[in-house]
């Protein structure tokens, strides 16, 4: 430990001369939530730095507003941190105690979703962002702004011999380049300043991405020399980018003109206006909407939602709109797996307009680009920020006789609407009372507790019956997936989403996939640590499942025995006991469930947990998907 070390903030107490009162007004914030009062105040150190220059740091981030930063700690950022829980009295932002950087990154994948604003993450330049990497991806994949800082030390006369050298790097940013938004490593404190602000309003502009500003230890530790020359730009968040007046006309006219419109959407909408928009869009036009589940871009109650007939609707279109797609040739085509037999679905003259921000944000090396798929008309923009101008562009172009046409085609969509729903209702019956439980018992469990409440599940995709039969009619209800399915991402993108989601009264859930659990179940400990209400609904299949599909597939091709298929994918002899691995942490569970009609008196208990303010798990021995 150095000279200057942990101990000074104490000892200084009150005599921090440079941004005291902000200090003061920050303990005293912290200590009206209930936080500890300061403890007497140690000996005091040989040498004093009663400014450091991560206390201005502490400054810009306050700037931003970013209400929490999450972090496993680590010494390349200690006087950020020192900073952060003393300077800024660990209030906006707080300091959040992850267990792995993949769970930092993730939490604030879903909190981002859920919030409808970032937060930051803290890493070791070297050996943090190595782990944090994929839960980057995964946010990169899925147009989520992430801020993300990671500490260096730069100068190599400075640093401390052994670890440290270890712990630092030429270029900090090099390992996430690809999937990073942009990112700096600054040389001065009003370069830190500058590049932080930039940095934040480029994470938030669509298309949003992960942003990563290095913090250089030695400009952390150094005390600030002249504080009148520095400055911290003003935060000003920039419109969206909206789509061109002419092409949306076009666009508009060809929609209004179609016999069989469709529209598909992905990663479109993040808001209730929003959500609003589409249903006005798709009225005007009387079109049926598949959605692709990457957003709630559709309210499920409404008879135009029509996203498991998505195929059949392929088929018949004469026009697609796709908004903010991530694979429209995926739309348009199947491939058979595992014989790669390609099939086109859609009729060879449908015309095609996609309104997205994707060629925007394309970098070679990582494929997340999908395939290529001409369209008739490509428009840039922002599906959010183009919709009111795209609907009433819509209304224009539809004349009174026209509405007469499309409005006769409700009864018949409303029928399609209903006849689909009585499918999925069907299938979800089968097996609802067997042991290990279904996919379908589980979501339809989850429901019976949700049902009165605000609610947020937060993936759906793991487990889709939620989206296909539950009532959703806010924008905030369902919040898609991982983006790269980098499994490991869904359990502590739940508890960031039950984090942000916390002061709103909306109770968060998860159907939790036991693999997913596994990668880094220190979550928990952190979800209990910080009283973040999660219901977690354990998906305990005791098997990678989806791998064990893959395996039989494979058999399947080579003609070869199936029953080897659990091996290296089953996760079981020992059977892993959630209920304990939770309750280790100090968060409610009870588990393993065997019988179905255990399940609801279970969550029942869970949910009241939950809505005093702290996580709760159920563990559900259950089917494959
Ligand atoms: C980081 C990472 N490693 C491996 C995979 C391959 N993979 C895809 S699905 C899956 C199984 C996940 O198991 P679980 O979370 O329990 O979900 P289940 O398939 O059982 O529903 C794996 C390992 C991946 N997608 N990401
Ligand atoms: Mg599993």
């Amino acid at each position: 430990m150095s000279d200057d070390g942990i101990d000074r903030r104490t000892f200084l107490k009150g005599a921090a001369a440079i941004g005291g009162t902000l200090a003061a007004a920050n303990v005293a914030a912290q200590e009206a939530k209930g936080a500890p009062a300061a403890k007497e105040a140690p000996a005091p150190a040989a040498k004093v730095i009663a400014r450091p220059g991560s206390d201005f740091m502490v400054d810009v981030i306050k700037s931003t507003g970013i209400e929490f930063i999450a972090s496993n700690p680590a010494s390349s950022f200690r006087s950020l941190h020192e900073s952060i829980v003393n300077y800024g009295g660990n209030w906006k932002p707080e300091f959040l105690t992850c267990m792995h950087e993949e769970s930092s990154v993730a939490m604030a994948h879903g909190y981002a979703k859920a919030a409808g604003k970032p937060m930051a993450i803290l890493a070791h330049g070297s050996v943090g962002l190595q782990h944090a990497a994929m839960a980057v991806y995964n946010a990169w994949c899925d147009r989520v702004p992430v801020v993300m800082f990671a500490g260096n030390f730069m100068d190599a006369a400075q640093r401390r011999p052994g670890v440290e050298w270890y712990h630092c790097v030429q270029d900090p940013a090099a390992l996430l380049r690809d999937f990073v938004k942009w990112d700096d490593q600054p040389a001065s404190l009003q370069h830190f300043a500058e590049s932080t602000i930039r940095a934040y309003r480029l994470a938030t502009t669509p298309p949003m991405e992960p942003v990563l500003i290095v913090a250089d230890g030695m400009l952390q530790e150094h005390p600030v020399e002249d504080e009148a020359k520095l400055s911290i730009p003003k935060l000003v968040p920039a419109a969206a980018p909206q789509g061109e007046a002419n092409a949306l006309r076009v666009a508009a006219k060809l929609l209004a003109g179609a016999e069989n419109p469709l529209i598909i959407a992905d990663r479109a909408v993040r808001s209730q206006d929003g959500l609003r928009r589409m249903v006005e869009l798709a009225e005007a036009l009387n079109a049926p909407v598949a959605d692709l589940g990457s957003r709630m871009n559709f309210p499920t109650t409404h008879y135009l939602c029509r996203s498991e007939d998505r195929p059949a609707l392929v088929r018949e279109a004469d026009a697609i709109l796709f908004l903010e797609v991530g694979d429209p040739w995926g739309q348009l085509n199947s491939i058979s797996d595992p014989h790669h037999e390609y099939r086109r679905l859609a009729k060879p003259d449908v015309k095609l307009v996609h309104l997205t921000l994707s060629d925007q944000m394309v970098k070679a090396n990582y494929q997340d680009m999908q395939r290529f798929q001409p369209v008739d008309l490509a428009i840039v923009g922002d599906v959010e920020a183009t919709l009111p101008a795209l609907v009433e562009a819509v209304k224009r172009e539809i004349s009174v006789p026209r509405r007469a046409v499309l409005a006769a085609r409700t009864e018949q969509l409303r029928a399609q609407n209903r006849a689909m729903k009585e499918r999925t209702r069907s299938l979800a019956a089968n097996g609802f009372d067997a042991s290990p439980v279904s996919t379908a018992r589980l979501s339809a469990e989850l429901w019976n507790v949700l049902k009165a409440e605000q609610w947020c599940l937060a993936d759906s995709r793991n487990v889709t019956w939620s989206q296909r039969l539950w009532p959703a009619t806010e924008h905030y209800n369902f919040l898609g997936h991982s983006g790269a399915a980098g499994v490991g991402q869904i359990a502590p993108a739940a508890v960031g989403a039950a984090l942000a989601n916390r002061d709103k009264g909306i109770v968060t859930a998860v159907l939790q996939p036991d693999g997913d659990l596994m990668y880094a179940p220190g979550i928990l400990w952190t979800a209990a640590h910080h009283k973040i209400p999660i219901l977690m609904l354990m998906h305990n299949n005791r098997a990678y499942h989806q791998e064990v599909m893959h395996l039989q597939k494979m058999a399947g091709l080579h003609n070869r025995r199936m029953d080897t298929a659990k091996i290296g994918t089953a996760i079981e002899a020992p059977n892993i006991d959630y209920a304990k691995l939770a309750q280790s942490q100090g968060v409610w569970a009870e588990g393993p469930i065997l019988n179905p009609a255990d399940i609801g008196p279970a969550l029942k208990r869970a949910l009241a947990v939950v809505k005093k303010g702290e996580p709760a798990l159920v563990d559900v021995v259950s089917q494959g998907r």
